[in-house]
């Protein structure tokens, strides 16, 4: 049954509307956010790939181990805890898609029609990142802000795009040139235009719902009636060009939204008006399922607070002021939050950046299947293969900020410790040059490391885990954008290195004929001499002089470091291609960088006419 306007005196003022069109409108106080989340996510890739159907039961596994249960699946009481062979048990004509795998020694992923071996093959989620990206594309394509929260799960700030159905919508609105920022809104019409109703599943608010069904009484229910409509559109978009089903939640912030995007599952949605945020958060959650309240906080509140674990919400809302809770719980921080959270009042930003600091590859190795620094070094491709591929991922979702790594770090567990190693890294923005860059740090880092334990009566082998880290990632603004070689303003550096990049790709032992200038201070017979003890010189230098060059100690101004340092890299290099016969690559091209994206007009706070109605 569609629902009954009944209008009321507006809460809300103009300046709430207005907000609602700006760059901030998740702060409007009539904002509106949506959580989707894709039901089974790895099980539907599967899925599709094997060209099954939804109604086939699939797992998803990675060795034996279930990591995505289809909903087909779920009702043979099949989940994630259980082992492959409990599933099969459960269900006898059940689908196994096993995720894509490197194999040892290669850079590339592939999907493989037999059970891979964890003891030569390594996971790659490639395949679902990719997928991730292409519902962010239609998901950026329907609304400007966009945050992305896991690798199936996006928060949509929807207040932009409702705004401008208000308008279309509700002349009421359109035709009010005299209003000021400060003044109330209208009330909201008794009858709604033909067509709009809710789309999913809305909760009910005891006090204003009856027995004839919904009511709306104010701008805000209609802000998510709207927001379901566009939620409910976008949803069926995605499934029609990728065929992926999702679920999603619908509220005034981003806690709500995520909380109610799972009530409903699958292929459905939950609309949580705010009149009805109190009996949504009491009948179906305690505060510790708000996100965001780890164990350890949740801790010290139950402490603090004697939370009793029936009706934890209502208990706190109902028995702490906003000051009683600072005096409680001692973190001014902590306490204005749970106030607001415990009300569903608790705004957030849509980040639409990812600000990633570090990034990772590793693998357990079973039993003695890395039992040497060849076996380990043979493994290297696949974790820089993987690293260098989700750089380009990261390039390709943020065209305008370009980030790259500024250390390199290998992470090594034996049966008898854990071991770090790590060395700084130019920030090369063609990818080509720093996979071998990081391939040759990498291999490098483990072989200097591996020859302490030489003559050591403990052994490094057989290893345990390995890791391969990027970390200290920084922005390389467009204008920056040129490699670090240019950036020390010496031309002849970087023709150097791009020959010696040149003859990497062309596979040749040819020796690149090309004059180095020598730094200031620089020693390169120190340099070769101290190469494989470029820890200690760190420590030592450091310790000692703080402008000293990590690699050989000199003394070097902090203006001339970079460039010292990148001298070191081409000296480096082209002692490995002297030495060293190089594989067959082909330069990758270099990302491209679209301008800066569009800009939105700000709300003046000083402004007191409607700008929007012009
Ligand atoms: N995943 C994983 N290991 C886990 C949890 C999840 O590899 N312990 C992967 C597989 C999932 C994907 O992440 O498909 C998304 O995780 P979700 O928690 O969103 O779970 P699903 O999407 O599989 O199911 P749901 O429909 O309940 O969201
Ligand atoms: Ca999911």
């Amino acid at each position: 049954m569609a629902p009954r306007c009944v209008p009321q005196c507006s809460k809300f003022k103009w300046r709430d509307l207005v907000e609602l069109s700006g760059d901030r409108s998740e702060f409007s106080q009539l904002s509106v956010v949506a959580h989707i989340d894709v039901n089974a996510f790895f099980a539907q890739v599967e899925q599709l790939r094997l060209g099954l159907s939804k109604e086939d039961p699939l797992v998803c596994v990675q060795w034996s181990s279930i990591i995505a249960v289809s909903y087909s699946a779920r009702k043979y009481g099949i989940n994630r805890m259980d082992t492959l062979e409990s599933a099969l048990s459960k269900c006898e004509g059940l689908k196994v898609g096993h995720t894509a795998v490197f194999k040892k020694g290669q850079s590339d992923w592939s999907y493989i029609d037999y059970l891979p071996s964890p003891k030569d093959h390594k996971v790659s989620l490639d395949p679902y990142r990719r997928e991730s990206r292409k519902i962010m594309r239609i998901f950026k394509l329907r609304c400007s802000k966009v945050e992305k929260a896991s690798v199936d799960e996006s928060f949509l700030d929807l207040g932009n795009v409702v705004f401008q159905k208000l308008l279309e919508l509700f002349p009421v609105l359109k035709n009010s040139l005299d209003k000021s920022f400060d003044d109330y809104l209208p009330e909201i019409p008794e009858e709604l235009p033909e067509g709009l109703d809710f789309k999913g599943e809305v909760i009910r608010c005891p006090e204003t719902d009856d027995q004839d069904g919904l009511v709306l009484q104010d701008w805000d229910d209609i802000v998510m009636l709207l927001a379901s409509m566009e939620a409910h559109d976008i949803r069926k978009q995605i499934e029609k060009a990728l065929d992926y089903t999702t679920s999603c939640g619908i509220g005034r912030v981003k806690t709500i939204a995520k909380l109610a995007s799972g009530l409903h599952k699958p292929d459905n949605q939950t609309i949580i008006r705010n009149c009805a945020i109190d009996n949504f958060l009491n009948t179906h959650f305690k505060f510790t399922d708000f996100w965001g309240i780890g164990p350890k906080t949740s801790g010290i509140i139950k402490q603090r607070l004697l939370v009793p674990e029936e009706d934890s919400i209502g208990y706190i809302k109902e028995n702490f002021t906003q000051e009683e809770l600072e005096l409680k719980l001692k973190d001014p921080q902590l306490a204005t939050r749970l106030y607001q959270l415990v009300r569903g009042l608790y705004q957030e930003a849509i980040n639409t950046r990812i600000d990633i600091k570090s990034m990772g590859s590793n693998k357990n190795f079973r039993g003695k299947s890395v039992n040497s620094v060849k076996d380990l070094i043979d493994w290297l491709p696949v974790f820089v293969g993987d690293l260098i591929q989700r750089l380009t991922e990261l390039d390709e979702e943020q065209p305008n900020c370009i980030r790259r790594p500024k250390t390199v770090a290998v992470h090594l567990w034996s049966w008898n410790g854990a071991y770090s190693k790590q060395c700084t890294v130019p920030k090369f923005m063609d990818l080509f040059k720093l996979k071998e860059v990081i391939s040759h740090e990498a291999e490098h880092l483990i072989k200097t490391f591996a020859s302490t334990f030489d003559n050591s009566p403990v052994s490094l082998f057989p290893l345990r885990s390995f890791s391969l880290n990027l970390t200290s990632f920084e922005v390389i603004s467009s204008k920056e954008s040129i490699d670090k070689f240019v950036s020390s303003s010496k031309r002849n550096r970087e023709e150097h290195i791009d020959s010696l990049f040149k003859s990497l790709g062309e596979n040749t032992k040819s020796k690149p004929k090309v004059e180095i200038e020598e730094p200031k201070n620089g020693n390169i017979t120190t340099f070769l001499k101290t190469r494989s003890q470029v820890e200690t010189v760190t420590i030592a230098a450091s310790s000692e002089d703080p402008q000293a060059c990590p690699q050989c100690g000199s003394h070097i101004p902090e203006e001339e470091m970079v460039t010292h340092k990148d001298w070191h890299y081409a000296m480096e290099l082209q002692k490995q291609l002297e030495t060293e016969t190089q594989p067959n690559n082909q330069p990758l091209t270099d990302v491209n960088y679209p301008p800066t994206s569009r800009k939105k007009a700000k709300l003046d706070k000083n402004q007191t006419r409607l700008p929007f109605f012009k």
